[in-house]
Formats: structure tokens, sequence, C-alpha cells
């Protein structure tokens, strides 16, 4: 092995000890403290929006993963570069240069997330410690600083030493990125997973209306009226999942109001429930899309909690604050109209999984997630439209974003045999509520299809339509009108800036 690349095995095993001490670290300090992390969520706060979207885009859920995955490739590659470098004699002052810098990237986006406390600095300092150290005792065995080295004319005896380190270090490198990856699991596992198990969910004093078995047509790949807690889907900016102790949690409701009061997770569950089946649907979501889903939601009110701290006049924002730091606003119209709109706690029969913001998320019917669904909420700030740009509005999104009559097409997708087919999907206009449904076949006439039954307007109905499928290629549309008469338009726009439209169209081939 050639000193170059004992260099930059050196360099590898360094920062991958660094990231693994760091990551064991942070089971203590909190997932957020973990340097890799802080950075990807810094990054992904200061990328331009479209970079975000593009990701989103992209790499659908994987899309942290995509991040974290260039995070360390980068990380990688310099380490590799710097130990290169520092290999040569003389040069070592390199290594400890550039473990610096990295150490002070770190830093700097560990201290500056949401409520990081001066402990955040512990995993990275001790990271960049240890690697230091390693670093240190590597280079003294392979290098003697001064003297050039060739392995050609290297002594002997100096060999099976060189070789030794080599495989020292490739034990170590293999050992970090076993230790770094079980920090990362135990931190995922650590306490908050019982918290959640121990929390008991009251009985809401106004209950759900019970699901009409009329409202779920159970057809292979049609999606089911309700949507199960694993099948949600899930949007978010946070890179690791927030982890709240129900037991510290407080809710600060404050801002342009006349009595600012704190609340606790106890309180808030001593407080009247009521269940809700409520369709969330994103933003983001494509014609045909998938990030739309249907839930019962137990919850408080939030128009009663925003009376008791009795709003100012003029105080037409609502703005939600989540532990990581992201904000969204709400008209506060929306939250006191009368509509079904909560504080939850919890999805379907269980406390909110901690990927669907745990212990605390609103809810609000009629209203893109964005501008709405706070998970891991920990603030309600009265404020104004005029005062504050919520995190997506000052990326370009709308503030105001009503969710838009939709329907989507989920079987058949690709393939059908002539003969009897039953076309089947979901339409949803939360609020308003739909009326019909209509299908075409190659641009013919619109058909009513049969809605199913629903329980209420701010859920989805799952429709259906026998079709009479010749053999051939056939364009299936369809198209929802709500319950104001208005129809879905045909026009295509894009999701941004507040959500797309258009008809969904899928391609059939008949045989
Ligand atoms: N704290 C926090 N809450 C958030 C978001 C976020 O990025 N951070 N994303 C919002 C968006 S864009 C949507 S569509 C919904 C999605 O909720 P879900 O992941 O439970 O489906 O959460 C909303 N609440
Ligand atoms: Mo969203």
């Amino acid at each position: 092995m050639t000193s170059r690349a004992t260099g930059a095995l050196t360099g590898l095993a360094a920062a991958a000890t660094a990231v693994a001490v760091a990551e064991l670290a942070a089971v203590f300090t909190g997932p957020a403290t973990a340097p890799l992390t802080a950075v990807g969520s810094t990054v992904i706060d200061h990328a331009p929006a479209i970079v975000v979207e593009f990701g989103i885009g992209v790499f659908g859920h994987y899309d942290k993963v995509a991040l974290f995955t260039g995070v360390l490739l980068l990380l990688a590659g310099a380490a590799a570069a710097i130990g290169t470098a520092a290999v040569r004699p003389g040069r070592s002052w390199l290594a400890y240069l550039g473990l610096a810098g990295f150490a002070g990237v770190g830093l700097a986006a560990v201290l500056t997330r949401p409520g990081a406390a001066p402990t955040a600095a512990l995993p990275t300092l001790l990271g960049a410690a240890v690697a230091a150290g390693l670093f240190r005792v590597a280079i003294a065995r392979v290098v003697s600083d001064g003297s050039p080295i060739d392995p050609a004319s290297a002594p002997d005896r100096d060999q099976p030493s060189r070789r030794s380190v080599v495989r020292a270090l490739g034990w170590g490198l293999g050992a970090a990125v076993m230790v770094g990856a079980s920090g990362r699991w135990l931190s995922n596992q650590r306490g908050v997973a019982t918290a959640r198990s121990a929390v008991e969910l009251p009985q809401p004093v106004d209950p759900a209306a019970p699901v009409p078995a009329g409202a779920d047509r159970d057809l292979p790949d049609l999606t089911p009226y309700v949507t199960g807690n694993d099948s949600f889907y899930r949007i978010d900016t946070a890179l690791v999942v927030p982890r709240i102790d129900p037991a510290t949690w407080r809710l600060r409701i404050h801002g342009r109001v006349r009595h600012p009061y704190e609340l606790s997770f106890e309180e808030l569950l001593a407080r009247p429930m009521v269940a809700r089946h409520i369709t969330l649907a994103c933003v983001s979501n494509e014609v045909g899309g998938e990030l739309v889903g249907n839930a019962s939601w137990l919850g408080v009110p939030v128009a009663d909690l925003l009376a008791a701290a009795q709003p100012l006049p003029g105080a037409d924002q609502v703005v939600s604050r989540a532990s990581d730091g992201w904000t969204c606003g709400t008209p506060t119209e929306a939250l006191t109209d009368g509509r079904d709109a909560l504080l939850a706690v919890g999805m379907n029969g269980e406390p909110l999984p901690l990927e669907h913001g745990f212990p605390v998320r609103m809810v609000v019917p009629g209203l893109y997630g964005y501008v709405s669904a706070c998970k891991w909420l920990t603030e309600l700030e009265l404020s104004s439209f005029d005062d504050f740009d919520a995190y997506w509005v000052r990326r370009g999104w709308s503030a105001q974003a009503p969710i838009k009559t939709q329907s989507r097409i989920d079987t058949p997708r690709r393939r059908a045999a002539a003969g009897v087919v039953t076309v089947a999907g979901v339409a949803w206009a939360q609020q308003r509520g739909i009326e019909r449904v209509e299908v075409r076949v190659d641009g013919g006439p619109w058909q009513e299809a049969t809605l199913a039954d629903t329980v209420s307007a701010d859920t989805w109905r799952q429709w259906w339509w026998r079709w009479e499928a010749s053999p051939g290629e056939h364009t299936l549309t369809v198209r929802a009108t709500d319950t104001t008469g208005q129809p879905q338009p045909a026009d295509l726009a894009p999701p941004a800036p507040d959500g797309a439209t258009g008809w969904h169209s899928v391609r059939i081939d008949v045989a």
C-alpha cells in the first residue's frame, strides 16, 4: 500500500471516528446535536426553496436519506483528500487544520439549531478530539515527520508495522461505522417511544361519526377510506424526527392576546376532546399524487384554546411554531369559524406517531398542510399576515392556501382485461365536499361515477365507474365537482405556489 493510500485511509478513519463518537455522544445530548444531522438540517433550512422542492420531488420519501448520503460522501471525499496531503512529511498540520475546519462547521450548525443548549457542542468537540488523537497516533506510526516516505526503500522491518497500521485503520473504520450506526439507532429508540406508549388517550366528549359501511368499497387497488398510520404520507423538513417528552412539553399561547398562557400535556388532555375524520393534503401533491391521507383525529378544538387567550383585534394570523423551529401561519378565521380545527393528540385511535407530530399537532380541514398542520407543536402566536411570513411563505409559497378540488384514478393504472372493468379512485374538496365525479374515455362524453358514502365534507370520497373496455390503448380521465357546483378546472397548474390543478388521466392497455 502506498503512503498516499495510507493517508487517505487515515483521513477516512479519522473522519469516521469523529462522526461515530459524535453520534454516540448525541445519544445523551439529543439527536439534533449530532453534527451530521445539524449540518443536514441547516442545509435544508438555508437551501433555496427550489432545491428543497427538487429534493422532495426527485427523491420522494428518500430525500433525507439522499441528503445524508450527500453530506457523508462530501465528508469522506474531503477526509481522504486531506489525509493524502497530510501524510506527506511535515504536513500533518494539514490534518489538524482540516479537522478544526470540520469541527467549526459542525459546531456552528449544532449551536444554531432552534433550542440548542450549550451542551449541543459536546458531541462535535468529543468527536474531533478523539479523531485528532487517532490521527496523531496513526500518523506517528506511518511516517516520522521530516523523513521522506518511499515504500520501496523503506527498511523491511518497517513494512509489517505499516501493514498492521493499515489493517488497524481498516478495522477502526469498520468499527466506527458500526458505532456510529448503533449510536443513531440507540438515540432513535431512547425515551420518547416509551413515553408515547404510556400515553392514555381520553375518550372524546364528542366522538367521530361512525364510518358508514358504504364509505369503503373494498377493491384491491382502491385507496381505503381511512389511511393507516403506517401508510400515511409524511412530509416535513425534519432530518431527525423531533423527540418531545410529553412530561416536559408545554404549549405557549401568546402574541396579540389579552391573556397569554401556557398549557402542559396533562392540562391539554384534561380538556374536552372531539374526534373527527379529516383528510390532510400536501400542497406539493401533483395531480394524481399520493401526498394525501384520511385519518380520525382526536383533539381539542383550537377555537376553545384561542378563546381562553382572548385574541386582540387585528390578530388575523395564528403562527404555529414547532420544536424544530418550523413555522406555519393559519388564518385566525379558519380556526374560529366553526370548522373542526383541532390540536390533535390522537391519530386513528393511537397517540400521534412520532413522525406525525407526537405529542401534539394541528389539523385544520380545508387548508393545505403547510399553512395549518404543524407537527411537534410548541407555540401558538397570535400575529397578523402583515407582520409575519411563515417557513414556506418566505420561500415563495402563498400565505393563503385552501385545498383545491382534486380527483384521482387509483385503478386501473396501466393494464386491464377487455370486458367490464371497475374504474375507481378518490376525490376530495375538504370543507366544500364532493358532489359529483365524472369519468371519460378517450376524450368522449363525461359519464357519472358512483360516489361512496362519507362521514362529512372534510374527507375524501371513493368513487367508481363501470367501464366496458374494448381492446387497445385508452385514456381515462376523471374530474370532480364540489358541492358549490364548481367543477375541477382542466387547466394544468404545478403545485407552486398554492396547489396543483388539472384532471388526472391514465393510459390503459386493454388486452
Ligand atoms: N414541524 C413541522 N410540521 C409540519 C411540516 C414540517 O415541515 N415541520 N410540514 C407540513 C406539511 S407541508 C404537511 S403537508 C403536513 C404533513 O403531515 P404528515 O407528515 O403527518 O402527513 O405537515 C405539516 N407540518
Ligand atoms: Mo405539505
